[in-house]
């Protein structure tokens, strides 16, 4: 069945070869950090697979699904659509995968922008979407490699930081969502 789901989304992303490496590389390190905090491996691996499932959508798709499935779509989100990837991936899980867990649905829809007290799965998927082997591009990501098997909260804090950070380099807008999650996280650091 994982099998099923792999060769799927291998299907989803053939426009983009990296993406699916991406993916599995998520999925092996979600699974692994489940394995660390307890959780349940198949579960985690299974969400990583599927976390960027809608990620090769055009824009203009992602805006236009959302909307015919009642998603709403954020000013934010209009303004970078590739935003809708997750939400419109948590509805491809339930839709095109068969995925009725709302626990991985839930995880895949806010793995871009994390969310405040988000639960373990939310956690694992995002900080594992941040760190997973192939991913390279972020400045402190081999101390939050580290930080994310020792102390899972202290890692999603500056994931979100280092996030927040690139954005504001880059001038782009701050989804309201990203907001609460860093003031979350900030504020509950012991
Ligand atoms: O899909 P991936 O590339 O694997 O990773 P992702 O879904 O976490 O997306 C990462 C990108 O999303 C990264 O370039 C930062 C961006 N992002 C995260 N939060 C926000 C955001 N972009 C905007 N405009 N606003 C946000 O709040
Ligand atoms: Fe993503
Ligand atoms: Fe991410
Ligand atoms: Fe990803």
């Amino acid at each position: 069945y994982i099998e099923e789901i792999r060769n799927k989304v291998e299907i989803a992303l053939e426009k983009d070869p990296m993406r699916f490496k991406h993916s599995i590389g998520v999925a092996d390190t979600a699974a692994c950090l489940a394995m660390r905090y307890n959780s349940d491996m198949e579960k985690a691996y299974i969400t990583g697979l599927l976390h960027d499932c809608a990620k090769c959508v055009d824009d203009d798709l992602k805006i236009k699904e959302c909307r015919e499935a009642n998603l709403s779509v954020s000013q934010t989100e209009l303004e970078s659509p590739y935003l809708l990837h997750s939400k419109l991936g948590a509805l491809y899980a339930r839709t095109k995968y068969g995925i009725e867990d709302p626990e991985i649905c839930s995880a895949i829809e806010f793995h871009t922008t994390g969310k405040p007290n988000m639960s373990l799965l939310e956690k694992i998927v995002f900080i594992a979407d941040y760190i997973e082997p192939y991913r390279n591009k972020a400045w402190d990501v081999d101390i939050i490699r580290g930080l994310a098997f020792e102390d899972i909260n202290e890692a999603v804090y500056f994931c979100l930081k280092d996030t927040l950070e690139y954005l504001e380099s880059k001038n782009k807008t701050i989804d309201e969502m990203t907001s609460k999650a860093y003031a979350f996280y900030a504020s509950n650091r012991v």
